[in-house]
């Protein structure tokens, strides 16, 4: 690991945006800098063959926009806006720049905020740009006597051409049943291309709630595929069978809260909290079980007492990665597609909350069935809760910090070469 690659992050021009009636983002770049100056750098930039891709510059993080609180999802619009979920039930839009945060777009559908709770994810359809229509996952509260209860929604609507508002708004997906704990929700969305919708559906925390993930009775603890109509596929693995929700894609998840759709193989990635030193990262198949709470590499927190059956049992799935005590909460994952970081194309990388790092995670082998190769913690000098992680336009990393004073990060590649960007920093 050669140390040549000297983090920087320099104040950017965007710091004297103009005030509107939007909310202008605060510029908090300097103590970025300031931070990433005490650290000897930001990320490792070794192995890069003399003859590869475009010399690399140094790695710049800098504030793209700040003042959301407690966000949860993000995704990109395809103008290079940016769409942000704040739990207490606000979706914003941030422009391109990330100079403008939008007052919060009028027409969601209400609610349930608390504990882990609220809304949660935002996904636009592959077909954005021609329907303009997004997914939205939330806690919803039960009626009357079931108003302590709450179950994970997802519903469909279009963003007004002037995006101040939803409409035509349709629920896709009620949890089934409504459960009154409000921790180990799940809740990450991911769309294919072809027209389906996932969403991860966490246990629900309890020793009582949690063997619900390996039953199909119960979304509890399971990834959930339908259409983007909101139909079931006929091809779902529990269709037609009798006690069974059809909606369930694989069982036996604790708490994912990470999902993306791999564009060659169409396969669902996601990653999940475990209980103590048992969070993983797993590919899915229909069908499949992912072993919650019967294995696991983890242990219960605070007494360390032995979950489950072990760490493998015939008929369950092993994580492709999963990281030991003390874990580090995975967010969500994404694949790395852009050129920004020629030499991290093909990672998959993840947010962690406990961990306040980006993992990358290198892979080698087929598509279907790759295997990790290596994996190393990143940007751990910011500090951060990652909450959410995208790829922008631009092929930067995005990251979203967490909690109620919370930002948007990028990570993006210097127009320095390595050689000067030393003398750039101040
Ligand atoms: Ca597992």
């Amino acid at each position: 690991m050669q140390p040549s690659a000297v983090s920087r992050a320099k104040p950017c021009p965007q710091a004297r945006g103009k005030r509107t009636s939007w909310r202008r983002t605060a510029f908090v770049a300097p103590f970025v800098a300031l931070l990433l100056a005490a650290q000897p750098a930001l990320a490792s930039l070794d192995d890069t063959p003399a003859d590869g891709p475009a010399a690399p510059g140094a790695l710049q993080a800098s504030t793209f926009a700040s003042g959301l609180e407690s966000p949860w999802g993000m995704e990109f619009l395809p103008d290079g806006r940016l769409l942000v979920t704040e739990r207490a039930g606000r979706l914003r839009v941030i422009s391109a720049d990330g100079r403008e945060i939008s007052e919060a777009v009028a027409g969601l559908p209400r609610v349930r905020h608390g504990n882990h709770g609220g809304l949660l994810d935002v996904r636009i359809d592959p077909d954005f740009a021609h329907n303009r229509l997004v997914y939205l996952s939330y806690t919803k509260a039960g009626r009357l006597l079931l108003a302590r209860r709450s179950g994970l929604t997802v519903a469909r609507a279009r963003l007004s051409e002037d995006a101040t508002r939803l409409e035509q708004v349709q629920v896709l997906f009620r949890q089934r049943p409504r459960v009154a704990v409000d921790e180990n929700l799940g809740g990450r969305l991911a769309a294919s291309a072809d027209g389906y919708l996932f969403l991860t559906v966490g246990d629900r925390y309890t020793v009582e709630q949690r063997i619900r993930a390996q039953d199909p009775a119960f979304h509890q603890g399971k990834t959930v595929r339908i259409r983007t109509d909101g139909s079931v596929p006929a091809d779902n693995p529990f269709v037609g069978r009798d006690g069974a929700l059809p909606e369930i894609w694989s069982l036996g998840h604790r708490n994912p809260q990470g999902a993306f759709v791999h564009p060659r193989t169409g396969m669902l990635w996601v990653a999940e909290h475990g209980p103590q030193g048992g969070d993983e990262v797993n590919i899915v198949r229909g069908g499949a079980n992912y072993g919650w709470p019967i294995v696991t590499f983890g242990c219960e927190y605070d007494t360390c007492a032995p979950i489950g059956e072990g760490v493998s049992k015939p008929g369950m799935e092993a994580p492709l990665a999963w990281w030991g005590k003390p874990g580090i909460a995975p967010s969500n994952l994404i694949l790395y597609t852009g050129d920004q970081f020629p030499e991290w194309k093909g990672s998959v990388f993840v947010g962690a909350l406990a961990g306040r790092a980006v993992w990358r995670i290198e892979l080698s082998g087929d598509d279907d069935a790759p295997r990790m190769t290596r994996r190393e913690p990143l940007f751990a000098e910011l500090g951060e809760r990652i909450r959410d992680i995208r790829q922008g336009p631009d092929g930067g990393l995005y990251l979203l910090t967490d909690g109620g004073e919370a930002r948007v990060i990028r990570i993006a590649r210097s127009l320095q070469s390595p050689a000067t960007a030393g003398g750039a920093a101040h």
